[in-house]
């Protein structure tokens, strides 16, 4: 976990700084941690950061260094690069993350992870942030839910609205998807989606929010707006969600992977479409694929078979990369190698589960 004293910690590093610069996981997670640090300094300028390597990152360098930025906050990025180290010697960079740990090191580098001194603790960056700012505990339920965690403070915040939340919860997806709340959590999500102007302009609006029905009811002209925008991108979803379900049910029950593939050129759904179709169907195996101008990327979720050794297996001679998690991983694959790839990863996984 992250000490009281850490959290102290973390308060004073970025209490003194006057201009901090904050980078975000491209989730709710992230947002979440950015919203809540953000409304507690009152200060800060906050992007989504997607993994970069190397000199990719220069025009952010840049941009540290041009606008007077004088502390860089990362949050829930679960990687940073040597490069980033190297070129930001003069100003504090906090990093609060909850992903598995690693040892970059650097004078004025302050790293702070639950799972450093307990590989068991891995709860969210949005919990953290909590933490540190005290609230609001419902935008805090937002990222930590999303990150398949029940906010340690559910009891409290589900008398506090009732309406919202249920009474009893066996799984974070009961919130997520089940809830009057669910809305909320997907559309926080659906925020972070489209043109990037759009994306800015959507953060700067969510900070504006102090209460859950102002977008849900649509009670302030901040909140009108949120809901305007991801309404469109729900819906998109729901009909894809839906669609997926029917074809699950003529599924042959004993077939072990379920695949769903659909096409889209803008925006991605594969992660919470595979969270949330592993929480309503007990398929063994689920192969969300997302259909690209030439290429398929697919988001892998597995019960129990492991799938990084049988992705590299089935890729051998395809034109494809991939890898992740044990029970979570990605592939990117040249459509025309598609099916035959599917049809290696079918066979495996039936050897394995036949075994
Ligand atoms: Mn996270």
């Amino acid at each position: 976990m992250i000490t009281e004293e850490q959290i102290k910690e973390i308060r004073e590093l970025i209490k003194q700084a006057n201009n901090p610069m904050i980078l975000f996981d491209d989730d709710q997670d992230g947002l979440c941690s950015f919203l809540l640090i953000k409304k507690y300094l009152g200060k800060g300028y906050g992007l989504p950061y997607v993994y970069r390597d190397g000199n990719e990152n220069d025009f952010l360098i840049e941009n540290i260094h041009n606008n007077n930025h004088d502390l860089l906050i990362f949050l829930d990025v679960p990687f940073i690069d040597q490069y980033f180290l190297d070129k930001i010697t003069e100003i504090p960079i906090v990093h609060i993350d909850h992903h598995p740990p690693h040892n970059l090191k650097a004078k004025n580098y302050h790293y702070f992870n639950p799972m450093l001194n307990d590989k068991e603790n891995n709860l969210s960056t949005t919990y953290w942030a909590y933490k540190i700012s005290e609230g609001p505990e419902w935008l805090a339920s937002i990222g930590i839910i999303a990150d398949w965690f029940i906010p340690p403070f559910y009891k409290e915040l589900q008398k506090k609205y009732p309406d919202l939340l249920p009474k009893t919860v066996k799984s974070p997806g009961d919130v997520y998807f089940k809830s009057n709340l669910s809305e909320l959590i997907k559309g926080y999500a659906f925020c972070l989606k489209g043109k990037r102007e759009d994306v800015r302009s959507n953060i700067n609006t969510l900070l504006k929010i102090e209460d859950p029905y102002e977008i849900l009811e649509e009670k302030t002209p901040a909140g009108k707006k949120i809901k305007k925008y991801y309404s469109k991108r729900l819906k998109r979803y729901n009909k894809m969600l839906n669609d997926a379900l029917d074809s699950y049910k003529s599924l042959d029950s004993k077939d072990n992977l379920f695949v769903y593939t659909y096409v889209s050129g803008k925006d991605s759904f594969s992660s919470m479409l595979s969270t949330e179709l592993t929480y309503h169907i007990k398929a063994k195996v689920l192969c969300i694929a997302r259909v690209k101008e030439g290429e398929t990327i697919i988001s892998w979720r597995s019960r129990k078979v492991s799938l990084p050794d049988k992705i590299q297996i089935a890729l051998e001679g395809l034109q494809g990369r991939g890898g992740g998690h044990k029970l979570a991983c990605g592939t990117g694959i040249k459509n025309e190698d598609f099916p035959e790839f599917l049809k290696r990863m079918k066979d495996l996984i039936d050897e394995d589960l036949n075994k």
